[in-house]
């Protein structure tokens, strides 16, 4: 069935059907890329070529608009960086962005207007046609993004490539790994490496059911590959609190210098590191200068959240010390909004992610002109239960169903941090109680593209109704790609 244009996920800006015209791809549609779009004419391709079984040959663009037949991809610098415009005609289809990014987003389009079947992985007989008109297209916000608890259950490169892959189809482009928790760290640092030969073993995550880092060689890898996809990965190490595994390792960081025993169950705000030692930032140096050193995008995430034992005034010393670090190594720190207590440098984002309705900390950090990231739990936590019945998943924000994690704005949420002050919105996944591929796709679907469309769309073309029906409408094409999700009573499905 033909989809109508402004049938996509997030809504687009802008959309102006053209209800007589329509274009068919088939065995003689070729891919036309002028300079600098060859990446992304070569990704449309391989996405294309499966399921339709078409050669789609990649060419260099031969003029300047469709031609018969042709799918073009141009770049047009009056357009925004993340801005895109397609233009499906009875002749022909261009793509037409700002830069390679708003052009990957009108790929992303593009393939949600096709038939379901586009996902399959072997050549079907549909007839793949597009519906007539232009979109023009553009974010609301420039940070729009997912976070994945590795640490409380390690997830493989394998796994978070494949999670990747169904985010960016909602234009998704922040990916915030929480790499390092009481129950284990992640990520391999060359300079201390008992991190992740005691506490990334068999054994670590929540039951001791998670075990698994990623050496310095996978991170690059999951890092290269998100790049290729137009995602800044956002590495995050959870400071001053949250550091029993990081403390099993190198016991210099606890205030006796005894190693404390191993963790797997799921109590936080118990461990601290030691704001008046010198060890202390020894350590994160070393920790941030590698990670820094291994991430290209322009942020580093120092946690700071639930530090109930670290004093106050230790938690000032700790942060204030350690923001520094960050900008020594060249990145911008992020934090959860408890280090907003402190005096935060220009140039560092506080991310929201409690229940309450006012918090005076993330709106001392908007006066001041800092950015602030959404995330608050009882909309955008993905690991909240959908109801009292979701098995799994933890309820102490409450339960949120699709409709709750997408009827809410966040330039609403807190008084003092208004549009102008949102860097955007995060959706996060914590990983108590996962402990599979399955499992996250479970509590991210459908919910993730809800916040997806919270922080792409414009405030005036979202619309629940709307919403829900365009979610029905993507549930086959879930199904055909294999990815879990919620059969949540707020969705008619078909
Ligand atoms: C609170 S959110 C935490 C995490 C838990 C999460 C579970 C945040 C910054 N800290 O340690 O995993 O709740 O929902």
């Amino acid at each position: 069935m033909l989809k109508e244009l402004g049938e996509v996920i997030p809504a687009p800006a802008n959309v102006q059907p053209v209800a007589a015209a329509h274009f068919t791809i088939d065995a003689g549609t070729a891919i036309s890329a002028a300079p600098g779009t060859e990446r992304v004419a070569t990704y449309l391709a391989e996405l294309l070529r499966p399921a339709t079984g078409f050669d789609l040959p990649v060419t260099p663009a031969g003029g300047p608009d469709a031609l018969p037949g042709i799918v073009g991809l141009w770049l047009d610098e009056s357009l925004g960086a993340e801005e895109y415009r397609l233009e499906i005609s009875g002749t022909g289809v261009t793509l037409t962005g700002g830069t390679p990014a708003g052009l990957f987003y009108a790929v992303q389009t593009l393939r949600q207007l096709l038939p379901a079947d586009i996902f399959a992985t072997t050549p079907q007989s549909v007839r793949w046609t597009l519906p007539g008109g232009t979109i023009v297209d553009r974010p609301r916000f420039a940070y729009r993004g997912a976070m994945l608890d590795v640490a409380r259950h390690f997830f493989t490169v394998a796994e978070v490539k494949s999670y990747l892959d169904t985010l960016v189809q909602f234009k998704i482009n922040h990916l915030h790994l929480h790499l390092t928790d009481d129950q284990g760290w992640r990520l391999e640092i060359q300079s201390r490496p008992a991190l992740t030969a005691l506490s990334g073993g068999p054994g670590t995550g929540v039951d001791g059911a998670g075990p698994g880092f990623y050496t310095a060689a996978d991170y690059a890898e999951l890092v290269a590959y998100a790049e290729s996809r137009f995602v800044s990965v956002v590495p995050e190490i959870d400071m001053p609190g949250h550091v029993n595994a990081a403390q099993v390792a190198y016991p210099e960081l606890t205030v006796d210098g005894v190693a404390p025993a191993p963790r797997t169950d799921t109590k936080v705000g118990y461990s601290s590191l030691v704001a008046d030692k010198e060890e202390t930032y020894a350590f994160v140096d070393d920790v941030l200068r590698e990670v820094a050193a291994l991430t290209p995008g322009p942020y580093l995430h120092i946690g700071g959240d639930e530090a109930q034992a670290t004093s106050a005034a230790e938690y000032r010393t700790f942060i204030e010390r350690v923001l520094p670090l960050v900008a020594k190594y060249g990145k911008s720190p992020i934090g959860w909004h408890e280090m907003a207590a402190v005096d935060l440098p220009p140039g560092a984002i506080t991310q929201y992610w409690r229940t309450e309705s006012a918090d005076a900390g993330t709106a001392r950090a908007a006066a001041n002109g800092g950015k602030v990231l959404m995330s608050p739990a009882d909309r955008a936590y993905l690991d909240m239960k959908y109801t009292a019945k979701t098995p799994l998943g933890l309820d102490w924000a409450g339960v949120v169903d699709v409709e709750r994690a997408y009827s809410w704005d966040p330039a609403d949420r807190l008084p003092g941090v208004g549009e102008d002050a949102l860097l955007g919105v995060e959706a996060p996944l914590w990983s108590e109680t996962l402990r599979s591929l399955t499992d996250v796709q479970t509590m991210a679907f459908p919910r993730l593209p809800a916040i997806a469309e919270v922080g792409w769309s414009p405030r005036q073309s979202r619309d629940w109704d709307s919403f829900r029906c365009r979610l029905a409408g993507y549930g086959p094409r879930w199904d055909i790609q294999g990815v879990a999700y919620h059969r949540s009573a707020d969705v008619p499905w078909h």
